[in-house]
C-alpha cells in the first residue's frame, strides 16, 4: 500500500518539477466533493482551475463518455464521424455562433485563433506578407506555448524560454484609448480575457468590452474574446461577453467544455474570419474526435439542463456579498462564481492561506502571491457555501 508521502517522492522524483501542488494525494471525486487516498473529504474550491464546472465525475457525462468509448473514440479528421456535426449544430446554436474549429487545450484554441486572424488580416484586410500585428493585455494568461508565452509579461512564464514569435504588442488592460492608440493599419486582432483569470480575477471598469468592441468595428479589427476561463457558466452568464451585451468575431472556449473529462476547446467564429481556413491549413490528431464532441455535447447539455449558470450568478453573488460581510481581508471581487479575494500583505501570504484551508477540508489556490481564488463547481449549494464561509473566517481568525 501506497502511503502520500510516497505518492510525493515518486511525482517528485520521476516527475519534471514544474508545479509546487499542495501536500493533498486526491483519489476521488463527486459533485463538489473530493476524497483523499486516506478518505479524508474536500470542498473543491479550485474545480481543476474551472475546467470541472458540472462537478467532478457528473453522472450523465460519465455516461456519454462510457457508450461513446464502447462505440468509437478516434477518426482523425480524414474522414466524418457521427458526432462532430452535431457537436458543431447544438454549439453554435447554443452560442449563436456562425463556425467552429475544435482543438484539445486551450492554448491550442489560442493558437489556432492567432492563425486564422493572421490569415485574414492577409487575405482579407490587405495586410503585407509577414507584417500582421496582434495587440494584447499587460498582465494577461492565454496559456503556455512559445507564441503564447512571447506574448506574456510575467517573467516567470516568459524567462528563458526565447527566441519568441514577433508580432504581439502589449497595452495596458481595461484601458480602451491605450488599445485604440495602438492600433495600425497592420493590425489584425485585439485578444483579450472578458476577466483577468491569472492575474487575479482583475475586473475592468464597466463598458470597457463595449468601447473595445466599437473600436474594433470601427477599425476593422478581430475582436478575439478568450473565454476559456470565463465562458461556459462561470461568471453567471452563457459567456461573459453578455454582461456587456457585445459579440466577440473570435470566441475561445475549453476547459468546462468537457465538464473537466477530457481536453475539448473550440474557437467559435463568425463566417468571414474562420472562412480563411482551407482545407489543409490547420488542424490536429485528437481534435474533433467522436469521443471528445460526445463529452463536450452532453457538458453542454447538462450546464443549461441542470440550471447550473442561474445558479453561478446567484450563489456567486451570494457568495461575494458574504464575503464582504466577513471583512478581515482587504478586497473581495468577483462575477457568478469566479471570486478573488486579496489577502492583507501582513496576513503572511496565499500558500499559507490555502494549507489552513485544506486542514479544515476546503481546496483553493493561491495566485501571485496574496489574491485567493474561489472557485467552485457551479454545482455548489447555498448550504456548501456558508460551510466555506465558516472555514474562510476561522483561518482568517487564526
Ligand atoms: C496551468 C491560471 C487558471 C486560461 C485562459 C487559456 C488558457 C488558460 C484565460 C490555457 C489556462 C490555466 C492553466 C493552468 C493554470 C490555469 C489558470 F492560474 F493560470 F490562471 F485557470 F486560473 N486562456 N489556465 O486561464 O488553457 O492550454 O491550459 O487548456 O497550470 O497552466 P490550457
Amino acid at each position: 500500500m501506497l502511503v502520500p508521502t510516497d505518492y510525493q517522492a515518486f511525482e517528485e522524483t520521476f516527475g519534471a518539477n514544474n508545479y509546487k501542488p499542495l501536500d493533498v494525494v486526491l483519489a476521488r471525486g463527486e459533485g463538489v466533493w473530493l476524497w483523499d487516498v486516506e478518505g479524508k473529504r474536500y470542498l473543491d474550491c479550485l474545480a481543476g482551475y474551472s475546467a470541472v464546472s458540472q462537478g467532478h465525475c457528473h453522472p450523465r457525462i460519465k455516461q456519454a463518455l462510457i457508450a461513446q468509448a464502447g462505440r468509437l473514440t478516434l477518426t482523425s479528421r480524414a474522414f466524418r464521424n457521427d458526432q462532430l456535426g452535431p457537436f458543431f449544430e447544438e454549439l453554435c446554436a447554443l452560442t449563436r455562433s456562425h463556425k467552429v474549429l475544435p482543438m484539445n487545450s486551450g492554448a491550442e484554441a489560442v493558437e489556432t485563433a492567432i492563425k486564422t486572424v493572421r490569415k485574414w488580416g492577409y487575405e482579407v484586410k490587405g495586410v503585407p506578407a509577414d507584417q500582421a500585428e496582434v495587440i494584447v493585455c499587460a498582465d494577461n494568461f492565454h496559456g503556455r506555448t512559445i507564441a503564447i508565452v512571447g506574448f506574456s509579461t510575467d517573467p516567470a512564464n516568459r524567462q528563458g524560454f526565447g527566441p519568441f514569435a514577433p508580432g504581439f504588442k502589449v497595452v495596458p488592460f481595461g484601458d480602451a484609448a491605450a488599445f485604440e492608440a495602438a492600433i495600425t493599419p497592420n493590425t489584425v486582432a485585439f485578444l483579450v480575457e472578458p476577466i483577468q483569470g491569472e492575474a487575479g480575477v482583475i475586473i475592468p471598469p464597466a463598458g470597457y468590452l463595449r468601447r473595445v468592441r466599437d473600436i474594433c468595428s470601427k477599425r476593422g479589427v478581430v475582436l478575439i474574446l478568450d473565454e476559456i476561463q470565463t465562458g461556459l457558466g462561470r461568471t453567471g452568464k452563457l459567456l461573459a461577453e453578455e454582461h456587456e451585451g457585445i459579440e466577440a468575431d473570435l470566441t475561445l472556449i475549453g476547459k468546462a467544455l468537457s465538464g473537466g473529462f477530457y481536453p475539448v476547446s473550440a474557437v467559435l467564429s463568425n463566417s468571414e474570419v474562420m472562412g480563411v481556413l482551407k482545407p489543409g491549413e490547420h488542424g490536429s490528431t485528437f481534435g474533433g474526435n467522436p469521443l471528445a464532441c460526445a463529452v463536450a455535447r452532453m457538458a453542454l447539455k447538462v450546464l443549461v439542463d441542470e440550471g447550473m449558470i442561474k445558479n453561478s450568478a446567484t450563489l456567486g453573488a451570494y457568495f461575494l456579498d458574504q464575503l464582504r460581510r466577513l471583512g478581515g481581508f482587504k478586497e473581495a471581487r468577483g462575477r457568478g462564481l469566479m471570486i478573488g479575494l486579496d489577502l492583507d500583505p501582513a496576513w503572511g501570504g496565499g500558500r499559507r492561506f490555502c494549507e489552513l484551508m485544506l486542514e479544515r477540508g476546503v481546496l483553493c489556490k493561491e495566485t501571485h502571491g496574496h489574491t485567493i481564488r474561489l472557485s467552485p463547481p457551479l454545482v455548489v449549494t447555498k448550504t456548501e457555501i456558508d460551510w466555506v464561509l465558516e472555514q474562510i473566517a476561522a483561518v482568517l481568525r487564526s
